[in-house]
């Protein structure tokens, strides 16, 4: 039967997995043919920002300059997209903080003995992290980490000062954040004022409303990300570079599949302690499968690859195919980015969705809630759901692709200080070095979301030309994922970095595209430029660096929050193809102009790879010409036939490469032990 309503737009998104597409095509709906078959394009109004609906008298359709398409109340589309701008950071900032709010609970529980299984395994940078909460470093482990548990979760409810990880940023940055009146306080605080400034009639002016949610974003990048990261790092390890592959083709026939989807490691960190113990083992060969096969979803794949190698099945728009290849048992989630219809998918086979946060419920799924004080015993009661689901698979029903990639992954600012600078003057000053002499021109993050509205492989096709240009391109999210898959986390991609580059490469045994981790983890690049301003010689402020970001497939509201932080922080960031606050070119124009006089960083939009490309390189030579170290080289420019003749490297073995696992990272070994 023909569709009611005629297809209007394109997904080429199912062309990852195309070949599991098409077995499930007209079993099942998912993302891709609702793109395609909704029969609607994204509201004109809610794309560009200028719908509003705080109020009952609503919604109303804004249009910039016509005096009778203000809202009713009278709200320009200036506020109107600023308010709506303002909400996304806000909703951005809290999940992050939440998510990191979560990780400080269960950090608390670990260390008052109240918490099973888990215990602190960097105490070096636990002694880091309570320097900067303030505390006295020297003090036993013990006592300390009780202390910093206390300190922790007392920044998000904090309602005066300033957070403590503020302090962290280069001075003059701390003091345009003083001088500009936008030193968050406490996380909670930010994202409530923020929200309240949003509603029906009380802040009416875009630029008092786009100021405040730097204020609010800040908290986020230097408050609940950046302890989410720390946390999680004190106690399920630092990231070291690993190695591992993604896609779908990681799944196993003869195991028990398990997909780990969401954001919080702790969940997923249980599940991989647990099925390695040999009674788990035991009853999943009990039911005739070889063992156990844990694969990632998302961020929480992104938490377990960085920290122990395990694979990534897939990222955001591959959460349904991972289902639809009819191989996995369970796919197991905690927080965000869970697409509802994943239950509709899993119905179609054996599959068990099992929610474990009681924060995150899904209607169709199963509820295990995850008991941060017993972590393996919930995991065993998991894995037990999954084990028992394996004789149901039905083996006609399994399409497993081949597809599959190797990657390295697990660039903690800490690793790559490390590889950058050896064993014993670990520091940034080769990378500024290189930097400097231009071996390097500049640092680039492609970070955040992949997006089934969006046609193109933008991330693949933007760090192509990148590295290409020389330019050094750090990754996280899904972004990580996708170009993953497409072979620039492995060395083998090293031919295609340009031929400075390419030396400085050639030289540290790295890929061309450093993994940073999850998106809470976009907090290490805040560490990472800091390093790099504290090293020397690229000026005394983030926003003097020749480095830019980008996020070229956002659809999260996280990502928006990711990116004000970015720039209050003074990195400009570019966005696209759609941008939130379009539809006001006053606002939008007050995000690029003001933010740049205020923050030395600007939000900037791009339609296109090339745009992206344009835009990025031009930031990174203008920092350069102002540092006065700019040696122009032409940029080389990639037309499609181009870049598709670049092709992706194929697989190999790492033979040979010195980036697997520095054994020794900065820490004073006497800070260790105790
Ligand atoms: O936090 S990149 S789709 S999974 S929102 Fe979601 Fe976007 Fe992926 Fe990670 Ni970030």
């Amino acid at each position: 039967m023909e569709p009611r309503l005629k297809a209007r737009q394109d997904c080429g998104k199912c062309l990852i997995n195309q070949d599991v597409y098409e077995r499930i095509k007209g079993k099942v709906l998912t993302a891709p043919e609702r793109v395609n078959k909704r029969g609607m394009k994204p509201c004109l109004f809610g794309k560009g920002g200028t719908c509003c609906n705080v109020c009952h008298m609503g919604p109303c359709q804004i249009i910039e300059g016509v005096e009778e398409m203000r809202g009713v109340c009278g709200a320009t589309a200036s506020t109107v997209a600023a308010r709506n701008f303002c909400r996304m950071v806000a909703a951005g900032t809290a999940t992050h903080s939440d998510h990191g709010r979560g990780i400080a609970e269960a950090f608390y529980s670990v260390v008052h003995n109240e918490a099973e299984d888990f215990e602190i395994k960097e105490k070096a940078k636990l002694r880091m992290v309570a320097h900067y909460l303030g505390l006295d470093r020297k003090k036993p482990i013990k006592e300390l980490a009780k202390e910093v548990a206390v300190k922790a979760l007392e920044e998000f409810g904090k309602q005066h000062g300033r957070l403590a990880f503020l302090s962290r940023a280069p001075e003059k940055r701390q003091e345009k954040w003083r001088e500009l009146g936008v030193e968050s306080r406490g996380v909670d605080r930010e994202v409530v004022e923020l929200i309240h400034r949003t509603t029906v009639g009380v802040d009416q002016d875009y630029r008092s409303l786009l100021k405040a949610s730097i204020r609010c974003a800040l908290a986020d990048g230097w408050g609940g990300s950046m302890l989410a990261t720390e946390l999680q790092d004190i106690l399920f390890g630092i990231p070291q570079p690993i190695k591992s592959v993604v896609n779908l083709g990681v799944l196993k026939e003869d195991m028990v599949n398990i997909t780990v989807h969401g954001h919080e490691p702790e969940v997923a960190e249980a599940l991989a302690i647990a099925a390695q113990l040999p009674e788990m083992i035991k009853e999943a060969q009990k039911v005739g499968a070889k063992g156990i096969n844990l694969a990632g979803i998302c961020c929480t794949g992104n938490e377990v690859l960085m920290r122990r190698g395990i694979p990534i099945a897939g990222s955001f728009v591959q959460q349904e195919i991972a289902l639809a290849t009819g191989a996995v048992e369970a796919m197991v989630v905690d927080v965000q980015c869970i697409m509802q219809n994943v239950t509709t998918v899993a119905e179609a086979y054996h599959t068990a969705i099992i929610t474990t946060s009681d924060k995150a419920k899904i209607e169709g799924a199963i509820h295990i809630a995850f008991d941060h004080h017993k972590p393996i015993e919930s995991a065993k009661n998991i894995l037990r759901e999954a084990i028992a689901r394996f004789p149901k698979r039905d083996k006609k029903d399994v399409y497993i692709p081949k597809k599959k990639m190797d990657v390295v992954a697990g660039f903690s600012h800490e690793t790559i200080l490390y590889m950058l600078g050896g064993r014993f003057r670990a520091s940034y000053k080769p990378l500024n070095k290189n930097i400097i002499n231009g071996r390097i021109l500049g640092v680039a993050a492609i970070v955040g979301c992949d997006n089934f509205r969006v046609k193109e492989k933008l991330h693949i096709e933007i760090a192509k030309e990148l590295i290409a240009n020389n330019v050094l391109v750090v990754v996280t999210g899904c972004a990580a994922s996708a170009i993953g898959r497409d072979g620039l986390l492995s060395p083998d991609a090293l031919d295609l970095a340009g031929e400075s580059y390419r030396e400085v490469l050639e030289a540290i045994g790295c890929p061309p595209v450093l993994h940073m981790g999850s998106c809470v983890d976009n907090s290490r690049i805040l560490i990472a430029l800091t390093e790099m301003v504290h090293t020397g010689g690229l000026g005394d402020d983030i926003d003097e660096l020749p480095v830019v970001g980008s996020a070229p497939e956002w659809m999260s509201e996280k990502a928006i929050a990711i990116g004000n932080y970015f720039v209050g922080s003074g990195t400009t960031v570019v966005f696209g193809p759609t941008f939130p606050t379009e539809n006001s070119k006053i606002a939008t124009n007050y995000l690029r102009e003001d933010f740049n006089q205020m923050f030395g960083a600007s939000w900037r939009i791009a339609r296109n790879a090339s745009e992206f490309v344009s835009i990025m390189i031009d930031h990174i030579r203008k920092k350069r010409e102002n540092l006065g170290i700019d040696k122009p080289k032409p940029r080389v420019l990639y037309d499609m036939a181009m870049r598709r003749a670049l092709g992706a490297p194929t697989i190999s073995p790492f033979h040979g490469l010195g980036c697997f696992g520095p054994t020794h990272l900065r820490v004073e070994p006497e800070e260790q032990t105790q």
